[in-house]
């Protein structure tokens, strides 16, 4: 299902400016009472209906629900596993694992964007043990088992576990330009409204101007209410007030959207940290979460961009969108043995429905 949310964009040249303007940086945020509190019947447009029966997550038994993400999940990877599974398929015709064989499945973990080293790694475990494999069958097992493994190879316990019981949980969203943060917010909002919870959206990108638009059609689809002030306002004083109406409407969870920014432009990253400050200042702890959005589409800089949005604001997880798009879905299993950071959730499509809290396990089930 396809949305059309999107108003006019900035030209590239608008966008090329910004990213090298030095914007004016107060070191107090000013959370002056400019802003315009939108509820969800404010917004202008209408969207499109959806029905829940049709996003597979309500129906008659809950077996159903599961078992509809689970389809959604597999037609959304579908490209990776084309690439994936094609030539593990041959050994059903009879044909074995020999050398020809491993090294085709060797090329096709890279091109998807596993990773030289962990496709290397997985096929030579698969040598090792390559006498009990008969069956295309047993090669999907063994070569879920072994991703498994990879994935689990440096994933870092330590990473800090979000303070879920804390109230109004806040929760920061970051990342490059288009890669899909104000859609994995709408579907959050719309996530956790039917689970029944008080959801405010603050709609922190304030420099384009469809961007607050685009929120508020999300908050209006999901049930959340927007708290939006005018274009090119301070995105940190948006966050102050959308975490002070939380508070005072005793809402559970506040989502802070910000703008696009390239992660080696020095000043917008330095907007973000002051985003953070500020919400810190309102509610010590907050924000709770702070997540990462990166475009499966981008292969290994995906990788690259975590690091510096990492240095910079000290993320707590990530979030992987259009997977769907892509036959390099293996960039999960690279993203989740480099950075040490839980993989939170992965977008498979477009639709509300299309954003599934990640398991390794249900993720391999999908691909295979
Ligand atoms: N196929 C697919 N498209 C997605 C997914 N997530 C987001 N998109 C699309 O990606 C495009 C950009 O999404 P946005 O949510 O506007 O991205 P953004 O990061 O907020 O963009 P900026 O605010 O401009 O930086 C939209 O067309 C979305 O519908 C996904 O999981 N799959
Ligand atoms: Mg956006």
């Amino acid at each position: 299902m396809v949305f059309s949310l999107f108003g006019k964009k900035k030209t590239a040249q608008e966008e090329q400016n910004r990213q090298s303007q030095t914007p004016s940086l107060p070191l107090e945020p000013d959370p002056a009472p400019s802003s315009e509190a939108f509820s969800p019947e404010q917004t202008r447009q209408q969207p499109e209906e959806v029905s829940p029966t049709e996003n597979g997550l309500e129906g008659p038994s809950g077996a159903r629900a599961s078992r509809g993400l689970f389809l959604r999940l597999r037609q959304g990877l579908s490209k990776t596993r084309e690439i994936l599974t094609t030539d593990v398929d041959d050994l059903l015709l009879g044909r074995k694992l020999d050398e020809n064989l491993l090294e085709t499945l060797e090329e096709n973990l890279i091109t998807a964007d596993l990773g030289v080293e962990s496709s290397l790694a997985i096929v030579d475990r698969i040598r090792s043990i390559r006498g009990r494999v008969q069956s295309a069958g047993d090669l999907k097992r063994i070569l879920k088992e072994e991703i498994l493994r990879e994935m689990a190879w440096e994933a870092d316990s330590e990473s800090p576990e979000p303070h879920v019981h804390t109230s109004p949980h806040v929760l920061l969203v970051v990342g490059v330009n288009g890669v899909g943060k104000t859609t994995t917010i709408g579907k959050l909002a719309a996530l956790h409204v039917r689970e029944g919870k008080k959801v405010i959206l603050a709609a922190g990108d304030t420099f384009r101007a469809a961007a607050g638009e685009q929120l508020a059609l999300w908050a209006e689809r999901s049930g959340a209410s927007l708290i939006r002030h005018k274009d090119n306002s301070d995105p940190a004083s948006v966050a102050y007030d959308a975490l002070d109406a939380a508070i005072a409407r005793k809402a559970d969870l506040v989502i802070v959207d910000t703008a696009g920014r390239l992660h080696n432009k020095v000043n917008l990253m330095e907007e973000l940290k002051k985003i953070r400050r500020t919400l810190e200042k309102r509610m010590p702890g907050a924000p709770h979460e702070t997540l990462l959005v990166l475009d499966a589409t981008t292969g290994q800089n995906a990788l690259r961009q975590a690091e510096i949005f990492h240095e910079a604001v000290g993320l707590t997880g990530l979030v992987l969108t259009k997977l769907d798009g892509t036959a390099k879905g293996g960039i999960v299993i690279a993203v989740q043995k480099h950075l040490g950071l839980p993989i939170r959730f992965i977008g498979v499509g477009e639709g509300v429905e299309d954003l599934q809290p990640f398991d390794a396990q249900a993720f391999l089930d999908a691909m295979f």
